[in-house]
């Protein structure tokens, strides 16, 4: 299955799993914390820099914002989770929103989490990445802003951060850099493969 991410546009927002739209197509969720680049990884999937609202205020994003990809995906960011500057019960409120939001029984085929490439996981990175193996979720780890860094530290982050996730393969975790377009086309033919596994190069 060929799929054109240019053609992705803006469906909605849903600040409640209520409001959320049904679908029958494929769903990919993106997760992380608050700052780590969702939006910007939509824009740049999308080569669309208007698309999703890049949070000059880290934490902003309380809603469920969905897009439609090529009329073939649903991909939809959830509220970023960790962010320290709202209160303890706002963040206990976006974060439950994106628990309940997995375990809603929604199509979700992939889940896309983001980590920052200069960090060690949070507590909530590490929960979040074992809940999604223990619901068996299939999900690609990303790491953001790898421009940040130079090449040969973003190797050495990655073998790092796959250690301290327990992925033994530290090439199956994907360096990405919004700004630059690093890992861009790498991330696009992993979903086209993940969606048509016949076809994959
Ligand atoms: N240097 C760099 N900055 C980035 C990158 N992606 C996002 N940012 C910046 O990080 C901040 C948060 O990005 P955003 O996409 O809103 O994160 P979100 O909260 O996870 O949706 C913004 O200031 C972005 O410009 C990247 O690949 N490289
Ligand atoms: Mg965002």
């Amino acid at each position: 299955m060929a799929i054109n991410f240019r053609k992705t546009r803006f469906i909605g927002v849903a600040a409640d799993l209520a409001q959320c739209p049904v679908s029958d197509l494929p769903e990919i969720v993106l997760s992380g914390r608050s700052n780590v680049g969702k939006s910007s990884l939509i824009n740049a999937l999308a080569d669309n820099r208007q698309l999703a609202k890049i949070s000059s205020t880290p934490g902003k994003t309380r809603l469920i914002i969905y897009f439609n990809v090529d009329e073939k995906l649903l991909l939809t960011d959830l509220p970023g989770y960790g962010f320290a500057q709202v209160s303890q019960q706002t963040r206990v409120a976006f974060s439950a929103l994106a628990d309940r939001y997995l375990e809603s029984g929604r199509p979700i085929a992939l889940v896309l989490h983001l980590l920052d490439i200069r960090h060690d996981p949070s507590i909530q990175d590490l929960q979040m990445i074992e809940w999604l193996k223990s619901r068996n979720l299939e999900s690609f780890v990303i790491l953001s802003k790898s421009d940040k860094l130079s090449r040969s530290q973003a190797l050495r982050r990655r073998k790092e951060i796959a250690a301290a996730i327990g992925v033994d393969q530290p090439g199956s975790l994907i360096i990405l850099s919004a700004q630059n377009k690093t890992g861009i086309d790498e991330l696009r033919a992993r979903i086209t493969s993940f969606f048509s596994p016949e076809t994959s190069s």
